[in-house]
């Protein structure tokens, strides 16, 4: 069957809920995405039918929630085409994913002199463990020159890229411009020259097809609730020869492989990284969005979402004094504001249409600063959004306009 938006709608039960009496128009994908039932069903059978802890009980019901949490992994190693299941690391989100990479290999190989090249184009989660490894190791952060449009190229990275550079941290799609940064080619120029390459894939894996062999990348980070998964949930992918000589940040049950009195080992990796009971419930949801995903389809996700944003931003461009700052964006991210009105002033007009949007810094203060605006508002679609709702914002965002124009001027 081809793609049926409403019938993809049916399977999210908050679609049918109402938010001031207005039906919910979710235009907030980028902070977190909507749950569909059948990730809710597989996280409450495990609850409802299979609570039990992994890895540790010797009786058929820890075996059968081991199975299901370790089959998640093996999941996610075939979705983002990792070459062993033991490449793929469970942690709360994304946020430790990238922090983990950054306090384990960071602290314990760069020193004075070495080079981490990051980009103004980062979320925090990406950029700050990064300055404070700088901090700590007596490294250089150095930012890759963005181009006008505000994106990460080969040519700008070369630009910055030396002998003594080490590490390379960046985006795969930035959370406020929607851009989709050229990361294989940056792989291979990080390799040129020794260095490793930490992909922030937190906005990717929504919208696009991820193959970590394909690009090479030695680290790539994200989170379940970005893509239909649960919160609490994310990866690190690790190539296995680098995973399996880092030293864990988080000690407790199950990573040790002996305890002695005073010195310990670890078990290899991804366990070496899960200390104390793992993200067993969120694991096995990723799993189930992981599936939904894959029946959806990458190609039908995302010409949903550039339909959706065509339309918008062509009835965007008919309202005056409204500034896009990411018009050739590739995923469904429209970054704006509107002259003279407060990013805030905005959400609430929206939301007091049923329309949920972001708006502030998004967590990517230095971008701010070089777009030279305090905050933006922000409007990021998913598949599971319609036309429909476009007309809902274009209208709310005409009505924003004319409201606070006659307020102020
Ligand atoms: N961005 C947004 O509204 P966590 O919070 O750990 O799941 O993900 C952190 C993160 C890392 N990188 C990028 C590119 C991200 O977009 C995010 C989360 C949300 O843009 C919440 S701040």
């Amino acid at each position: 069957m081809g793609f049926d938006v409403h019938h993809i709608r049916e399977q999210f039960p908050i679609l049918k809920t109402t938010m001031h009496g207005k039906p919910l128009v979710y235009l907030d994908n980028g902070a977190t995405t909507l749950k569909p039932k059948a990730v809710v069903d597989a996280i409450d059978h495990y609850y409802e039918e299979k609570t039990s802890n992994v890895h540790r009980g010797a009786y058929q019901l820890s075996s059968d929630a081991t199975d299901l949490y370790e089959g998640a992994r093996v999941k996610v190693r075939d979705f983002i085409n990792a070459r062993t299941e033991n490449e793929v690391v469970f942690t709360k989100g994304a946020t430790q994913a990238l922090n983990l990479v950054a306090q384990s290999w960071g602290i314990h190989n760069l020193k004075a002199g070495d080079e981490i090249l990051c980009s103004e184009l980062e979320h925090h989660s990406s950029f700050l463990p990064w300055q404070y490894v700088a901090r700590v190791t007596g490294a250089t952060l150095k930012f890759i020159p963005l181009t006008e449009e505000g994106r990460i190229t080969v040519e700008n990275t070369k630009s910055v890229l030396t002998e003594n550079t080490k590490v390379i941290a960046i985006n795969y799609v930035s959370n406020v411009m929607g851009y989709i940064a050229p990361i294989k080619e940056i792989a291979a120029l990080a390799h040129s020259v020794g260095a490793i390459l930490t992909v922030d894939a937190a906005q990717a894996l929504p919208h696009m097809k991820v193959d970590v062999q394909d690009l090479d990348c030695d680290f790539l980070s994200f989170s379940a609730h970005k893509m239909c998964g649960p919160t609490g949930t994310g990866v690190l992918y690790g190539k296995l020869d680098l995973l399996n000589v880092m030293e864990p940040i988080e000690f407790g049950g199950e990573m040790i492989d002996l305890v002695g009195d005073v010195t310990s080992t670890w078990k290899d990796a991804p366990y070496r990284f899960e200390a104390g009971t793992p993200v067993i419930a969120g694991a096995i949801g990723l799993g189930a969005a992981i599936d939904f995903i894959e029946t959806v389809g990458y190609e039908n996700i995302v010409a949903q979402e550039l339909k959706l944003r065509q339309h918008a931003i062509a009835g965007m461009k008919e309202i005056d004094g409204l500034t896009i700052f990411n018009e050739g964006a590739e995923t469904g991210i429209i970054s704006f504001n509107v002259d003279g009105v407060h990013p805030h002033d905005m959400a609430s007009i929206y939301d007091a249409e049923g329309i949920c949007v972001r708006a502030g810094h998004h967590c990517a203060q230095p971008l701010m600063k070089w777009l030279c605006q305090p905050a933006t508002v922000r409007a990021s679609f998913y598949f599971y959004n319609t036309m429909e709702d476009v007309e809902a914002f274009l209208a709310a965002t005409r009505q924003g306009k004319e409201f606070f124009s006659d307020v102020f001027f």
